[in-house]
C-alpha cells in the first residue's frame, strides 16, 4: 500500500481557465483540500492562476512556477497537490523546477492515497492496488522509484533504464495477477449473494459524506464506521433492515463517489458498484446542506449512468436537514425524495415507507392480504418460502411476498 501524503505540509494549486469563475475554482480547492486533510496532511497554502488554458509543459505558466517555488520554500511544503489531471511531463518538469524531494500530486494521486489508507478488506485492497498500479505504469520514471519499490516489492538496487524495464515488467505481470484475483473474489461473493437472495435489495449510493454509513446505522440500527471523513467506507456492507409494514430487505453500503474519481478507481471498484447498482432498488444519498448538493447529485448520477443504471428510477434521501435553515431546496428536476436526517432521526419513518412503497410499485414484491377467518389459508400462506414481511390487522393478515 502506497500513503504518501501522510503528515505532510501541502500546497494547494488550480488553474482558473477562461469561463471557470474564481469562486468556482475555490470550492474545488475547498473539496481538494478536505481531502488532503482526510489523507492526513495540512494544507499551508493555495495558488490560483488565471490563464486562457494549462501549459502543456509544466500546466501553470513559468512566472507561476517560480512563484510556487517559493511559496514552497516559504511555507516548508513537502508536497503540491493539482486540483487537476497532470500529464507524467507536467509532473517530471514541475517536480524538476521545485526543491529537491518536494513531491508533485495531481487530484487522481490524492484520491488514489486516500483509497489506500482506507481500504481494509481483502477485495478492497486488492483493488486499490490495481488502480494504483494501473496508475503508476505510465509514470514509471527514476523520480517514481520509491513508489515502484513498495508498489511491486522490487529491490533496492539503483534504478537504470534498464532496471526501469524490469520494474514495467514486474507490475505488468502483478497487474495481470491482481485482476485474475479479483475475478476470482468476485465469484466468490456471487455465490455468498446467492445465499441471501430471496430479500428485496436496497444499496445506498452517493457522494462521499453525505452521510450513506450513517443513514444505514439508523436502518439497519447496527453500529458501522461514521465519520466525518471522506471516503470512510470502500467495503460494501450489508445488513438486513426491516421496512414500514414489516417488509424484511437487505441495505448495502457503498463506497462513495466523488467529482472526477480516478478512472483506474472506477474500473477497478466497477464489479463492487455494479453489484450495489444491480439492487432492487438504490437509494441515492444526498447531503443537502452541502453548499453544492446539485453538482454531487448530478456526478452522482453520471456515476450511476456509467455502470448503465437509469439515474431516475432512484429514490432520493435527501439527508442532513437538522443542518438547514427554514429553508428547504427544491430538487432541480423531478425525482421521488424524501428529507432526513440520519443524525437526528426525522424522516426515517417516511422513507422506510417510500422504500416499501417503490419494492412495491416496481414488482420487486407483492402484497396479499389473507382474511384471519381462513386459518387453513392463512397458516399455508405463513409457510411461504418467498414470504419477506407481514402485516396484522384486526381482520386480516397483509403478506409480503418476493417475486421471482
Ligand atoms: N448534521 C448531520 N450530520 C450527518 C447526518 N448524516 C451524517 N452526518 C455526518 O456526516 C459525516 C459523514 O457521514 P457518513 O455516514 O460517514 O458519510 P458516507 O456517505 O458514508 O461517507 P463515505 O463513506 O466517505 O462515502 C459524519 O460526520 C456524520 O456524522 C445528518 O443527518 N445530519
Ligand atoms: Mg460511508
Amino acid at each position: 500500500m502506497i500513503a504518501m501524503v501522510m503528515r505532510e505540509k501541502a500546497v494547494v494549486v488550480s488553474v482558473a481557465t477562461e469561463g471557470l469563475p474564481v469562486v468556482a475554482v475555490h470550492a474545488d480547492l475547498d473539496e481538494l483540500s478536505a481531502l488532503l486533510h482526510t489523507a492526513g496532511a495540512d494544507v499551508v497554502a493555495r495558488l490560483v492562476q488565471k490563464r486562457v488554458a494549462p501549459d502543456p509543459a509544466t500546466y501553470l505558466g513559468r512566472g507561476k512556477v517560480c512563484e510556487l517555488r517559493d511559496l514552497v520554500n516559504e511555507t516548508g511544503a513537502g508536497l503540491v497537490a493539482f486540483d487537476a489531471d497532470l500529464t507524467p511531463a507536467q509532473v517530471h518538469h514541475l517536480e524538476e523546477s521545485l526543491p529537491e524531494g518536494v513531491k508533485v500530486l495531481d487530484r487522481a494521486a490524492v484520491i488514489l492515497d486516500i483509497f489506500a489508507l482506507r481500504a481494509r478488506t481483502r477485495e478492497a485492497k486488492l483493488q486499490v492496488e490495481l488502480a494504483q498500479l494501473e496508475y503508476l505504469l505510465p509514470r514509471l520514471t527514476r523520480r517514481w522509484q520509491h513508489l515502484s519499490r513498495q508498489a511491486g516489492g522490487i529491490g533496492t538496487r539503483g534504478v537504470g533504464e534498464t532496471q526501469l524495464e524490469i520494474d514495467r515488467r514486474v507490475i505488468k505481470r502483478r497487474i495481470t495477477l491482481l485482476r485474475r484475483e479479483l475475478q476470482r473474489v468476485a465469484k466468490e461473493r456471487f455465490v455468498q449473494r446467492r445465499r441471501r437472495q430471496g430479500f428485496p435489495s436496497v444499496a445506498l449510493v452517493g457522494y462521499t459524506n453525505a452521510g450513506k454509513s450513517a443513514l444505514f446505522q439508523q436502518l439497519t440500527r447496527e453500529s458501522t464506521v461514521v465519520e466525518n471523513r471522506l471516503f470512510a467506507t470502500l467495503d460494501p456492507l450489508v445488513r438486513r433492515a426491516a421496512l414500514e409494514g414489516g417488509l424484511a430487505v437487505v441495505v448495502a453500503d457503498t463506497v462513495g463517489f466523488i467529482r472526477k474519481l480516478p478512472h483506474q478507481l472506477v474500473a477497478s471498484f466497477r464489479a463492487t458498484l455494479l453489484e450495489a447498482a444491480s439492487a432492487d432498488l438504490l437509494l441515492h444519498v444526498v447531503d443537502v446542506s452541502h453548499p453544492r448538493w446539485q453538482e454531487h447529485l448530478r456526478v452522482g448520477e453520471e456515476v450511476l449512468e456509467s455502470l448503465g443504471v437509469d439515474p431516475s428510477g432512484c429514490l432520493l434521501a435527501l439527508n442532513k436537514v437538522d443542518l438547514l435553515a427554514e429553508e428547504w431546496p427544491n430538487l432541480p428536476y423531478d425525482r421521488r425524495s424524501v428529507f432526513v436526517s440520519a443524525r437526528t432521526g426525522f424522516g426515517l419513518s417516511a422513507l422506510r415507507q417510500a422504500m416499501a412503497d417503490e419494492l412495491i410499485k416496481r414488482d420487486v414484491v407483492d402484497v396479499v392480504r389473507v382474511s384471519l377467518q381462513t386459518p387453513g389459508e392463512l397458516s399455508q400462506a405463513l409457510s411461504r418460502r418467498d414470504l419477506v414481511g407481514r402485516r396484522f390487522s384486526a381482520e386480516a393478515v397483509e403478506l409480503y411476498l418476493r417475486r421471482r
